[in-house]
């Protein structure tokens, strides 16, 4: 029998600003951080800027108009701060905000709902000049300025509203995801201050959207992966809750329940870890609930115990940089607490992310019980070195079995009772990665650029680009 999905269930993709926009220093806008990193990036390993990216801050109609070809009922983007407030605080930029209405009036005349995520990664650099950007408290009241002058804006459009993007990744590699000046890159428990601070930012701007947004809803976009054990050693077993612990809950638990995991706290306490956390901030967070959850799964993690005693150091998460499989740099250990490893059960992409739909399944079903809070996807996709081929085409075969398998669990998490609203895989058209240039593409429209040369970022529909089509037509029911 063929399975469809709800009927009011929204299809789409995602993208974010500083990833497709391009137009880095144009109309007024000033740097963010991510421009400052990927020209760094660009000069040390080669991967692009995010100076012109896919272009889209010139395409964005056509874009659009590809959107709509696929037969999106949904688009999940980011607004750069840095187009709107060029400083951070200030003066708004005119020519900014009027993209963006731009962008949104063009989504709503195609009848696709606009997901909007205030952040991600790109906070202006000026405030990062001024006060090394999140390490700082001040930068929630910044962000909460900017917030409240973008939501009230956009109040009678935008319905849906995500926070901070990946709070957790950015804990994990927070180098290339905040501008960390040097001489604070030993000092690991900023990472959790930072996060504190988006936790404060992330419960303002619930807060803002509860107030200001007739019947709007809001909820963080979180990276989420289950962690298993490397065996049923209960050790190994031990350790996977340990990291699931500090990696899933110490999110989730802010969000649900507007509290720290116990276990992970005291974690962090006892190495030195822990934030600071000032009078009145968790009740600030407990105020600040959140409606749904969106999140973000491409991958599935595995834990092994790491004894205290082991000779091995505190060290985060590793990256692989050269798109040959095994070459990731290493892997999360906390001694006495758990080490992360790979799982021998699962093949993984050119960059080692491990390939799990039952993963996808597994997190729906597992949040869903715990927090009785509508889902979404708002990223999941596979990044691949893709071919644009003589005939003028992209064949991305991988892509679509990848794609097929997930939309199928989480079709498999629907049948068991999740409440699901929407599916916005990463991405609607090729743009920079986060970590690897252009070379690792993900969309279903291929941008057709390099590394080094930006040539006329013209747009090609994918092979995955007709085969999204049929799924969103037949609401799912047709994956083949
Ligand atoms: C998520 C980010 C995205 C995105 C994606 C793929 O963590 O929210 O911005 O880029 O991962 O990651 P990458 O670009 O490193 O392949």
């Amino acid at each position: 029998m063929k399975k469809e999905f709800p009927k009011n269930f929204l299809w789409g993709a995602a993208t974010s600003a500083y990833q497709v926009e391009g137009a880095a220093l144009l109309d007024g806008k000033k740097a963010s951080q991510q421009d400052v990193i990927n020209a760094q990036s660009y000069e040390e390993k080669g991967f692009a800027t995010a100076d012109i990216a896919s272009d889209h801050y010139h395409h964005y109609k056509e874009d659009v108009a590809l959107m709509k070809e696929m037969g999106f009922t949904s688009y999940r983007f980011s607004i750069a701060w840095s187009r709107v407030f060029p400083d951070g605080t200030g003066e708004v930029n005119e020519k900014g905000i009027q993209f963006y209405r731009n962008l949104i009036d063009e989504l709503l005349k195609n009848k696709i709902e606009p997901i909007v995520t205030l952040y991600h990664y790109d906070l202006p650099w000026t405030l990062v000049e001024k006060y090394n950007g999140w390490v700082d408290r001040q930068v929630v009241a910044d962000f909460e300025n900017y917030a409240r002058y973008i939501i009230n804006e956009f109040k009678n459009k935008v319905k849906y509203w995500t926070t901070i993007n990946e709070q957790s990744i950015i804990v994990q590699y927070w180098t290339q995801k905040c501008y960390i000046p040097k001489e604070l890159q030993n000092k690991n428990q900023l990472r959790y201050q930072i996060n504190h601070h988006m936790n404060l930012a992330h419960a303002v701007a619930c807060k803002l959207v509860h107030e200001l947004v007739p019947n709007g809803l809001v909820g963080a976009a979180l990276g989420y992966a289950p962690v298993y054990p490397l065996t049923s050693k209960p050790e190994d077993v031990m350790a996977a809750l340990n990291a699931h612990d500090l990696r899933n809950s110490y999110y989730l638990d802010i969000y649900f329940k507007g509290e720290y995991t116990k276990s992970a706290l005291i974690y962090l306490e006892k190495h030195g870890l822990a934030p600071i956390i000032e009078a009145g901030d968790m009740e600030l967070i407990k105020e600040g609930y959140s409606d749904f959850l969106a999140l973000n799964y491409y991958a599935s993690e595995c834990a092994k115990a790491c004894p205290k005693n082991s000779d091995k150091e505190l060290r985060y998460s590793g990256v692989n940089l050269s798109g040959k499989k095994g070459e990731i740099s290493g892997f999360e250990t906390h001694p006495g607490f758990y080490e992360m490893c790979k799982n021998p059960n699962l093949d993984t992409t050119d960059w080692d992310w491990a390939i799990d739909p039952i993963g996808m399944e597994y997190i729906f079903r597992d949040i869903y019980t715990r927090y009785n809070k509508p889902l979404m996807i708002t990223e999941n996709g596979l990044g691949a070195f893709d071919e644009l081929t003589k005939d003028g085409k992209i064949h991305d075969s991988y892509r679509i079995d990848y794609l097929r398998e997930h939309i199928a669990a989480m079709y498999r998490a629907i049948d068991y009772g999740v409440e699901i609203l929407a599916y916005c895989p990463w991405s609607a058209l090729d743009l920079l990665s986060t970590s690897n240039g252009v070379k690792k593409r993900y969309g279903f429209i291929y941008v057709n650029r390099t590394d080094d040369d930006p040539k006329e970022c013209e747009r090609i529909r994918k092979d995955s680009f007709y085969w999204y089509q049929k799924v969103i037509r037949t609401n799912g029911a047709e994956l083949t």
